[in-house]
């Protein structure tokens, strides 16, 4: 058993099921995920190959020049500075230039596109508020608007249905946090007086870590919730039942609880 950090999986009791990893990854769950791995493949990837031609390179150095006497190095000649230049250039734009663009691709069809948790009709509208040291959610409840009696909240203990997309609206109420969850790619800063916003959409049921990624105090290493992906019909089940125990359980003067927001636009 691997433990339980690096995003392992782990069934509603705790117990670790299994783990399964590609390149050293934790297993992935979401169905954007795929495409930030694909990221660090392609730049391992190139960074292997830089590395072999830099070896290579002084290898053939040594070996060629094994006889001759040396020399003070004076910054070798034009024709050989503008060789390095070109292929420093050239490294810079293949690596960098791909990232950049494979990122840009990223951001604009998945990370900065909020058109399909806006368009998609069974949307899941989540409000997190990260405290020291525990994660607190809310949604809307049965009638769908937030700061009313039947919100449902829960404490470590985050649902969704699989196969739609969550929206997540985020904040913090003492210090800076960090949302992660390690299984589907995402990672948020949950920062004290605004609500920072991201979405992502579980591939496959399960149980998943809800992480803190940003050091937050002496308990931040206890700052760990549950992420549970189910069938929409157990998810709408779950909601229906809570918010219905939300009504019952409601109390106006308990202003603590009441720390909810209006629904943002998306940024
Ligand atoms: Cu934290």
């Amino acid at each position: 058993m691997g433990g339980l950090e690096g995003g392992a999986r782990y069934s509603s009791g705790g117990v670790v099921t299994g783990q399964a990893h590609t390149l050293a990854l934790p297993e992935n769950a979401s169905a954007h995920g795929h495409r930030i791995d694909a990221l660090l493949a392609s730049s391992h990837f190139l960074e292997a190959v830089l590395a072999a031609v830099m070896l290579g390179w002084l290898v053939l150095a040594v070996w060629r020049f094994r006889n001759a006497p040396p020399t003070a190095v004076d910054g070798g000649t034009r024709r050989s500075r503008r060789w390095v230049m070109a292929l420093a250039l050239a490294a810079v734009g293949v690596v960098d230039g791909t990232l950049f663009v494979r990122s840009l691709g990223y951001l604009d069809e998945v990370l900065w596109n909020f058109g399909p948790p806006m368009k998609h009709p069974d949307t899941v509208r989540l409000e997190l508020n990260a405290h020291q040291w525990a994660w607190e959610a809310r949604y809307a409840g049965e009638d769908g608007h937030f700061g009313t009696a039947d919100d449902v909240v829960t404490w470590n203990d985050v649902r969704v249905p699989v196969g739609v997309p969550v929206w997540v609206q985020l904040a913090s109420t003492d210090v800076v946090h960090g949302f992660s969850l390690p299984n589907f790619r995402v990672k948020l800063d949950a920062v004290p007086g605004r609500v920072n916003q991201t979405w992502f959409q579980a591939a496959r049921e399960g149980v998943w870590e809800v992480a803190c990624y940003q050091h937050c105090g002496t308990s931040h290493y206890k700052m760990r919730g549950e992420l549970t992906v189910m069938t929409p019909e157990a998810y709408a089940a779950w909601l229906r039942e809570a918010s219905r125990q939300a009504v019952q359980a409601y109390d106006a003067a308990d202003a603590a609880a009441h720390w909810g927001w209006e629904w943002r636009a998306a940024p």
